[in-house]
């Protein structure tokens, strides 16, 4: 299956700008949500539905496909934002997320159409990601797998046995991206426990590594596009991002994680999203 860039690479950030447009609506409904998180990787987002993964909406269950898994659940009305504009269900059903008899739930299952495996419990994404490009390796399928795990999942030792998994079977048609947005639930991931020098981590574990900045999706396609970067390994693209990305009132901040926005507030960063407002 070939599958050509549903947009010119320069409309990249306007998708992103559309995603965070629909998580704020979502975040502002009875249930809340993972607003901080699902802004921080909004432009990996981008990045890889409208450019990068050969997906096609009309055939969600193609064999051929690639593989994207939210490893860092919580963030799912990100997903659901980026599934709906990419055609996977539409963008009507968003007003329905976390409302009785919906199925965009505060993490997402497989009823959905476009998601691969229900994912939230942290720690996981990347071990199934291993088994996924196993299996396309055992098909004979060139079909990559993408992996996006949150920086605090990365505490998780199971993210680890993977990490060595899918390098001793040299997957290299796996590619994981951590969000690196420098915060999880209580505060400062470094300040719960130092992970830097994080490239360097990975690379010990035979990773090919590369480090960009998490909120050029332009960029960040054009590094995803290319992998696998190093032959017979697996990559691994750290995503320095801003948990809230774009909200003044909570880029960068802990309060960002899990946020249901009064109507004062969500006015604020409706108006901050179409005025450009970044912070961070
Ligand atoms: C195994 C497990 N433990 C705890 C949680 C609760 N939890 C949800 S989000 C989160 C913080 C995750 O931080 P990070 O991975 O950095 O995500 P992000 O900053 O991108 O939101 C935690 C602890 C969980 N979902 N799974
Ligand atoms: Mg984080």
């Amino acid at each position: 299956m070939t599958v050509t860039p549903v947009l010119e690479r320069d409309a990249l950030d306007t998708v992103a700008a559309r995603i965070r447009a629909h998580v704020v609506d979502m975040c502002a409904g009875p249930e809340g949500g993972h607003l901080g998180g699902a802004f921080s990787c909004a432009d990996v987002l981008a990045a890889l539905y409208f450019s990068v993964l050969d997906v096609d909406p009309l055939r969600p269950d193609d064999p051929d496909r690639d593989r994207f898994l939210l490893s860092k659940g919580h963030a799912a009305v990100g997903l659901y934002a980026t599934l709906a504009e990419r055609g996977f269900f539409p963008v009507e059903e968003l007003a329905g997320y976390g409302r009785p008899g919906s199925r965009l739930m505060g993490h997402p299952v497989r009823a959905v159409p476009g998601v691969e495996l229900p994912t939230g419990s942290l720690g996981h994404g990347l071990a199934l990601g291993c088994g996924f490009a196993l299996a396309a390796r055992y098909a004979g399928r060139d079909a990559r797998t993408f992996v996006l795990l949150g920086d605090g999942e990365l505490q998780e030792g199971s993210v680890w046995e993977a990490a060595i998994a899918a390098a001793s079977l040299r997957l290299d048609r796996l590619v994981a991206v951590v969000d690196r947005n420098g915060l999880q639930l209580t505060g400062a991931t470094d300040g719960i426990a130092p992970m830097e020098p994080l490239a360097e981590r990975w690379r010990s574990f035979g990773w090919a590594v590369r480090d960009v900045d998490g909120h050029d999706p332009d960029l960040l396609a054009e590094h995803l596009d290319a992998a696998p970067w190093e032959p017979g390994k697996p990559s691994v693209l750290i995503a320095r991002t801003v948990k809230g990305h774009g909200l003044p009132f909570l880029a960068g901040r802990s309060a960002s994680h899990y946020v249901t926005l009064s109507p004062r507030n969500h006015a604020r960063a409706v108006r901050a999203l179409r005025d450009g407002e970044v912070a961070g």
